[in-house]
């Protein structure tokens, strides 16, 4: 049962004091931006929200919330799917946002990784590296506003996984504040340390529901210099995955992106993107995006993408092929892709599915997925695109071109209900990379091993016995 209780106006100054000169704010319109969470699912209250700018600060509003039994609602760039950093309608829940924690407190080229406070943006975060000639290979679509704290609380995806792996991969070491107000401090970023366990993985991915991370080691990589990108009519996804698993062996592994686009997708970027342009010359029914890189200059790439993409133009598994011949021909690839969202904003409401299956049964999954959508809800268009070379598609219906957004709307409970069913039966997750949030908390509960439910449940009251911290997110607040 959760213990948290509505804080008093003295509570309150008491927070605005921890909280440091100009870190809290309760002005209705100051307030209003984290009352609402990304897609405009989820609406909320909150007395105020935090803006304290050290660890120590965070440190000291944790440790009275603890006391206090305040729940505390983390935020960071809020782009979260799922509604993971919107707090609830009761109006007792602080809002904690990470945004003034955003100093790079070390860059190590030689050693390949920097520290980066969690308020700092993912673009700052990789712009930092690129300096230092170096990449972090962490890439989405929201990467101007998304902080690298959020990036590792909600174990973000993106479109290099493929190649570098999700954020979780990405990481060092962390410095996290507990429930309670202690900070522990996982910084020394070795890349071997078998010192009993590796608690930082337990603060990645949980959304803000077992402590605050206040600052990440990052990973840095060997900047690309060699890059090709090209867009690719396949014939469909079966083809792609055929494309996906010879480029890999002829490259030296060295695919970093391959995304799925159905013609409907492009189609949506067309009509409601500026400047976008169609790359080739016809329509085809399916596309991949595909990036090879190397860290060395390497003219070879090149050639070897072109004579692959060449002899599956002979087997017809691919029809046509655009290679990028520059910078900004490269950019104008990824904004075919990147803007897939918020094209697909423009055309109404939309069920969205984040699925995951192994990437050979992906294109059977999409086949009979849609197949499944389509008898219950006729007339509706199957946008299923994205990261298929990690077995993961964003499979989003959007509303009939005409039809009404509330009935269509209504059906989503049905849908989600007979699609992650489906997901069940393809040994797959419901949740490939936008996690749990509070819109998945009752299919988690329907879909994970109870072993593993009860686990996770151990592991929360441990940490935060009193339930402050961000409750009702991943886990219900009142279990049974
Ligand atoms: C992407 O891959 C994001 O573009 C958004 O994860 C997915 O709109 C979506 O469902
Ligand atoms: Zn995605």
């Amino acid at each position: 049962v959760s213990t948290t209780r509505n804080p008093d106006p003295a509570f309150i100054d008491r927070l605005r004091e921890l909280a440091g000169p100009h870190g809290l704010l309760d002005a209705p319109e100051d307030v209003a931006p984290y009352l609402v969470d990304h897609r405009r699912l989820h609406h909320g209250r909150t007395p105020c929200v935090l803006r304290p700018d050290t660890t120590e600060r965070v440190a000291a509003i944790l440790a009275a919330c603890h006391e206090a039994r305040c729940a505390v609602v983390p935020v960071g760039g809020n782009t979260s799917y799922c509604g993971g950093p919107t707090p609830d309608a009761s109006g007792t829940q602080v809002v904690l946002s990470l945004a003034r924690l955003d100093r790079i407190r070390s860059v190590d080229a030689a050693d390949f990784q920097l520290v980066a406070e969690a308020g700092c943006t993912l673009r700052q975060v990789q712009e930092v590296a690129d300096s230092a000639d170096r990449l972090f290979p962490l890439s989405l679509g929201s990467e101007g506003s998304c902080q690298i704290g959020g990036n590792l609380s909600t174990n973000a995806g993106g479109t290099a996984v493929l190649r570098y792996g999700m954020a979780r991969d990405l990481v060092l070491g962390l410095e996290v504040v507990l429930p309670d107000g202690r900070v522990l401090d996982q910084l020394k970023g070795l890349r071997k340390d078998n010192t009993g366990y590796d608690l930082k993985h337990l603060f990645i991915g949980a959304e803000g529901t077992l402590g605050v991370i206040t600052a990440v080691r990052c990973k840095l990589f060997p900047r690309p210099v060699t890059l090709e990108t090209a867009f690719v009519a396949v014939r469909d996804p079966l083809a792609a995955v055929a494309l996906l698993e010879r480029l890999r062996e002829v490259t030296g592994d060295a695919v970093s992106t391959f995304e799925l686009v159905p013609r409907i997708a492009l189609e949506m970027v067309l009509r409601h993107i500026e400047r976008a342009a169609d790359p080739l010359d016809r329509a085809y029914p399916w596309y991949a995006l595909i990036e090879v890189s190397t860290s060395r200059d390497d003219p070879g790439l090149r050639e070897v993408l072109m004579a692959t993409l060449s002899e599956a133009i002979e087997r017809e598994e691919v029809a046509d092929a655009a290679l990028a011949a520059s910078g900004p021909q490269r950019d104008a690839f990824w904004r075919l892709r990147e803007t897939i969202p918020e094209a697909q904003r423009h055309e109404g409401a939309s069920i969205k599915h984040d699925v995951s299956v192994a990437p050979r049964r992906m294109p059977e999954f999409i086949r009979e997925g849609t197949e499944l959508a389509l008898r219950l809800a006729p007339g509706a268009r199957v946008v299923a695109y994205g990261h298929l070379g990690d077995g993961n598609v964003h499979f989003n219906l959007s509303q009939p071109p005409a039809g009404d957004r509330e009935a269509f709307e209504s059906l989503a409970p049905q849908i989600h209900r007979a699609m992650h069913d489906l997901v069940a039966r393809y040994d797959g997750s419901f949740s490939a990379e936008h996690g749990i949030g509070q819109l998945k908390v009752g299919e988690l509960e329907r879909y994970e091993d109870p072993v593993a439910l009860d686990v996770m449940r151990a592991i929360k009251h441990a940490l935060d016995p009193h339930g402050i911290m961000n409750p009702g997110k991943v886990l219900r607040s009142n279990p049974g």
